[in-house]
């Protein structure tokens, strides 16, 4: 049975991550309508990715005998300044829920809650694998600059990317 403290810590967690899930949505809507098709993908598929965290975070919860409650969300930022404001939100983004997550395992260590303690170590090394793609791919933008041909090979790049599998090349869809 979950604690008040970690049940109540683990709900804010599912509703950051079904706000991360609209962020990204928002952004593929929005590079899909500019005729980024390949970052469109990408981002896609990183929203699909966000929601698949917070259906475990839910589940989880309701496992252990509490409520997975799913949240309201507030209308994400629609409209983006270039494909390097996108990334750079992406990176942002990525830190602040690594921090997060930081925090809901020192909640449990306090609480004295190991299994959930347990359950949070794949967040904790989700983690490292999307801020690593976020940097890596905000060092290739830098690289980029305003050279539109390398934006299209960039693009391109990504969708690659994308039909693997996104950050971990599917190994993630094997853990469902
Ligand atoms: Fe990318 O954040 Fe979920 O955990």
């Amino acid at each position: 049975m979950l604690s008040k403290k970690v049940s109540e810590a683990l709900n804010k967690q599912i509703e950051l991550e079904a706000s991360s899930s609209q962020f990204y949505l928002a952004m593929a809507s929005w590079a899909e309508t500019q005729g980024l098709n390949g970052i469109a993908a990408f981002l896609y598929h990183h929203a699909d990715e966000e929601r698949m965290h917070m259906l475990k975070l839910i589940k989880f919860v309701n496992e252990r005998g509490a409520h997975g409650v799913v949240p309201s969300l507030k209308q994400p930022t629609t409209i983006f300044k270039s494909v390097k404001s996108v990334f750079d939100l992406v990176l942002e983004h990525e830190i602040k829920v690594t921090n997060e997550i930081n925090h809901l395992v020192d909640i449990c260590l306090k609480e004295k809650d190991y299994t959930t303690h347990n359950f949070l170590q794949w967040y904790v090394s989700e983690q490292i694998e999307e801020e690593a793609l976020a940097r890596k791919i905000v060092d290739k933008l830098n690289l980029i600059g305003n050279d539109k041909g390398g934006i299209y090979f960039f693009d391109r790049d990504l969708e690659t990317l994308a039909s693997e599998g996104g950050a971990d090349g599917g190994a993630e869809s094997n853990q469902k």
